[in-house]
């Protein structure tokens, strides 16, 4: 196999072609679905002797699930493609991949790949020199010697220190299950993407996370305003979300972004930008209800909706205050200054957000009742610290103008999909396999985990149950890390790299000589999705995504599941509990459970035709089925997306039943209403014990440990302290995370500096291009800066997920690590501070950095 890498360095693509390509999309959407240059179908229709398009996962956690193709011709793979398999329509829209995917070759046939099991040099049963980890070199060993010091090491550590010195990091956890079903592991929990939203937000009435909060796709173009609060879907989001912008832009909708910066959506729809800090959304919010309230008139300025509000909400002003509230305060009143004498005007807000008061008044106005207007969030804005009240306000200033429930009107989060809302209209089936509960009750929240560690002790909280806090001592001996980047991907880095050098074992599966397999003892390697029998992932609510095996394991990799099962027989569990079905089963079982909603929108049938033949040829256990599709055919295209069309029954208005008629259909909340006030909300934050800040019944202001505000020594006499920028991560177009940051041709096409503001940027002398070095309390980083108008003063955006480069010598990482200096430091709720901690910045005086692209791969280095 090893000459597979050789020959596939002839792939047809040229870097060249590809690079200008993609930066040209970068330039303008970045999302190949924008541009109706490739709607040709059928372009492979002259294929060489043996060649064969096959549908090739695109699996990374971006939010997009498109088609992609991989051409093969002798198992290699020479070239690939995304969606020709019917033309684009708006109605009816191709899944095209974004330059990730299209790039995917690269990061499966890269020179990174872990080629056999890897034995850290200095390593040892028991530890050996700990602190080479990171930077030791590498030996090859068999399979077997790996699985027999990596179940040697799990039984140790559970015979003398309990199976909770065990901490798991897993997405889909096939070896977590496995060590689940040995007696359990510690485990993080961590409001990731959500930020605030992971809170159980239904208890006042609200949809939780990802549900449907606003109209299906059709009704965008309903709306006269469309208005973006942090979110920027042609980076963070490619595929189809951009496009239905697009199309509401053709119907004359205007756009308004509301954030820290003017990002690529916003310019690409021509956006009107307010600009708010991150972090300070809370207080911006506050201000539109204080102008809301102030110049609302029913009868000559009829802002405010007082019919939805009085009938579908509790707690805005004294004359609807639940029964049995602890606490005589409303909501209208403390925005009006009547508890603390400070009125939320846009003033004040302003003087927190960064906004001009004329923009605060603009968006209160512009929200008025009988405008039609779409307010979406991404959920950048809630993952800040002290962004605890950030859902809860942006859903009351929803009802306190009546945005929702009809067309045209909508009020809610974007996230990945979500804005094309609705129940999906095609569903994936299951895998069969059974699901394993873990033992121990062991939980650290992501922010603190590596201290932690450190320090023997954490305040446990439940999983996402946010408890009244209760310290609890904590041994941990080894780490188990599967398909997740926590060292790279969690708060404190700085931290993380101790704990890494202070366990008895690390372990790590991977493809690549990522993060996590650089500062590990063993490196189990794995497959990629492209060398397993395939999978079945869903996309929007319109389509499902079927992809097959590309090419077979390289080197001798080995699946996830594969492992498990391995490391399951020594462990003496009974492999069968675990895993009583195979691979290939599981992706057949994932394909004859899908199912697809009936014309009248209301029932949902199988989707796939399966005969006795197809089950005989598959060599799987199911039962004949018809369905609308052949399974074949189906994996031949890749994908079934349900054909829409104008006035068809998948329409969805969220909350449209509840705005009519709120009686007989209730929100989850102990009310049926939407609880602008709520003494559980306020309890159970106050007393996490993670942070001291107090929060209200309803939604308020609050200040945060890390935020905005502590960007100043002195507030009141606006001193700036020690670090006097706000840090924020936007999620960037060249990786999804950490996935494909080593890809060449990415690393060309997307240079992934640091974005400064001009002023803030000249201030210091600094220019495009120049290295510059970010520092704050939790560590230090250098990049490249690219200096415009686009970021607001005061704020430092970071991409998130860059691959750590650590010089030991000096303490400084080379490569703009977002969470070298992102701390351990999060509010009430556990939320990580992704986009609000501070930091100050200069001109680097070392050596300067090279271009990511001229770097070359990091490869483990194997004697
Ligand atoms: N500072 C900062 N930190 C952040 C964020 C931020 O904005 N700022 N964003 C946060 C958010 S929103 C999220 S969702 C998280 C994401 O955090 P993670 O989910 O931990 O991030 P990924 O980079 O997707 O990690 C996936 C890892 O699994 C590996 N992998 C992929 N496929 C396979 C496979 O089949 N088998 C195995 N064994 N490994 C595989 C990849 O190589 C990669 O190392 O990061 C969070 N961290
Ligand atoms: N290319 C790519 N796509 C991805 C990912 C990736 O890593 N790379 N990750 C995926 C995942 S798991 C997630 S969670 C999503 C994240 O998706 P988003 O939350 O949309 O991503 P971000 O890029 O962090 O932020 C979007 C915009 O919000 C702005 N913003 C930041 N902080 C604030 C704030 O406090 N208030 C306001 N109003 N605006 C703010 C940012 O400046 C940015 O322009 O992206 C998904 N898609
Ligand atoms: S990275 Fe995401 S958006 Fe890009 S092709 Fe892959 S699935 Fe689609
Ligand atoms: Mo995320």
């Amino acid at each position: 196999m090893a000459d597979f890498v050789g020959k596939a360095a002839g792939l047809s693509i040229s870097r060249r072609n590809f690079i200008k390509a993609s930066a040209s999309a970068a330039a303008s959407l970045s999302l190949a679905g924008c541009s109706n240059s490739l709607s040709t179908v059928g372009v492979d229709a002259a294929l060489d002797n043996g060649e064969k398009w096959v549908s090739s996962a695109c699996w990374h956690n971006c939010g997009g699930r498109c088609v992609n193709k991989a051409l093969v011709k002798d198992g290699m793979v020479i070239r690939q493609k995304t969606d020709d398999t019917h033309p684009d329509s708006p109605e009816y829209p191709q899944h095209r991949a974004c330059l990730r995917g299209r790039s995917q070759q690269q990061d499966v046939l890269g020179a990174d790949r872990i080629k056999y099991p890897l034995k850290r040099k200095n390593w040892q049963p028991g530890g050996g020199d700990k602190s080479l980890r990171g930077r030791d070199e590498w030996e090859r060993i068999t399979w077997d010697e790996a699985l027999d010091y990596v179940a040697a090491e799990i039984k140790k550590a559970k015979e003398n220190y309990g199976p909770q010195s065990i901490m798991s990091f897993a997405r889909t956890g096939w070896t977590r299950n496995v060590l689940y079903a040995y007696g359990g592991t510690t485990t993080h929990w961590d409001t990731t993407s959500y930020g605030s939203y992971r809170f159980p937000w239904e208890k006042i009435g609200m949809g939780q996370y990802d549900n449907y909060s606003v109209n299906d796709r059709f009704d965008l173009k309903n709306s006269d305003t469309v208005i973006l609060v942090g979110g920027n879907s042609a980076w963070s989001a490619p595929g189809l979300y951009s496009y239905f912008f697009l199309q509401a832009k053709k119907a004359g909708a205007e756009f308004i972004s509301v954030g820290p910066n003017y990002n690529a959506i916003a310019a690409t729809l021509d956006a009107r930008w307010i600009p708010v800090h991150a972090g300070t959304d809370t207080a911006f919010l506050l201000a539109v209800a204080h102008t809301l309230i102030t110049e609302d008139d029913p009868v000559s300025n009829p802002l405010i909706d007082w019919d939805c509000l009085n009938r579908c909400t509790l707690g805005f002003d004294a004359e609807h205050m639940p029964e049995g509230a602890k606490l005589k305060e409303n909501f209208k009143d403390y925005v009006l200054g009547e508890y603390d004498g400070v009125p939320k005007t846009a003033a004040w807000a302003s003087k927190i957000c960064g906004t001009p008061v004329e923009d605060i008044l603009f968006y209160a106005r512009k929200i008025r009742k009988d405008n039609k207007v779409a307010m979406y969030h991404d959920y950048a804005p809630a993952r800040c610290i002290g962004a605890e009240d950030f859902p809860h306000i942006f859903a009351t200033i929803g009802f306190m103008t009546g945005h929702m429930g009809k067309p045209g009107h909508a009020c809610g989060n974007i996230h990945k999909e979500q804005v094309n809302a609705g129940p999906a209209l095609v569903k994936a089936g299951g895998s069969g396999l059974p699901k394993i509960s873990n033992p121990v009750k062991d939980c650290i929240n992501s922010p603190s985990l590596w201290k932690s560690i450190l320090d023997g002790k954490y305040l446990y909280t439940g999983s996402f149950q946010w408890l009244p806090g209760e310290w609890k001592d904590i041994d941990i001996r080894v780490l188990y890390t599967e398909d997740k980047a926590v060292l790279q991907g969690l708060p404190a880095m700085t931290h993380g790299i101790e704990v890494h050098r202070k366990v008895d074992f690390v372990v790590t599966q991977a493809f690549n000589y990522n993060t996590q397999a650089k500062y590990s003892d063993i490196i189990l390697p794995v497959t990629t999705q492209w060398e397993r029998p395939g999978m079945v992932m869903t996309r929007d609510k319109e389509a499902v995504l079927v992809y097959s095996q590309v090419i077979e394991p390289l080197y001798e990799a080995k699946s996830d599941q594969w492992i498990a099962v391995e490391l399951a027989k020594r462990l003496g569990i009974d492999v069968e509990q675990v895993f009583p079905i195979d691979e290939k089963q599981q992706f057949f079982n994932q394909i004859a459970g899908c199912t697809v909603i009936s014309e009248d929108g209301k029932s949902y049938s199988p989707l796939v035709t399966i005969t006795a033949d197809d089950i005989a040829k598959w060599e799987v256990k199911g039962e004949p089925q018809s369905g609308k599709i052949g399974l074949q055919e189906l994996i031949d295209r890749g994908v079934y997306q349900v054909e829409r069309h104008e006035g068809d029954n998948y329409g969805y208005y969220a909350y449209e039943d509840f705005i009519k008629d709120p009686e007989n259909h209730p929100l989850t909340s102990p009310s049926g209403k939407f609880e602008i006030y709520s003494d559980w909300k306020a309890d159970t934050l106050n007393n996490t014990g993670i942070a001291n800040m107090t929060f209200k019944p309803y939604p308020s202001y609050t200040v945060a440990p890390e935020c905005y505000e502590a960007t100043f020594s002195d507030w009141e006499n606006q001193v700036k302290g020690e670090y006097p920028y706000v840090v924020t991560n936007p999620h960037y177009l060249r990786r999804t995370h950490c996935n494909q940051d080593n890809v060449p041709w990415l690393r060309e096409a997307c240079h992934n500096p640091v974005f400064l503001n001009r002023q803030d940027a000249e201030k210091k002398g600094i220019k495009t291009g120049d290295t510059v070095l970010i520092w704050n309390a939790h560590g230090k980083t250098l990049r490249q800066a690219s200096v415009s108008d686009t970021t607001m003063p005061g704020i430092v955006e970071l991409p998130h997920g860059r691959w750590i480069d650590m010089d030991e010598k000096t303490g400084i990482d080379r490569a703009g690590t977002d969470n070298i200096l992102c701390g351990p430091v999060a509010s009430n709720m556990g939320v990580s501070g992704y986009n609000n901690y501070t930091c100050d910045f200069k001109k680097y005086d070392g050596e300067p950095l090279i271009p990511d692209h001229l770097i070359p791969a990091q490869t483990a280095k194997v004697l």
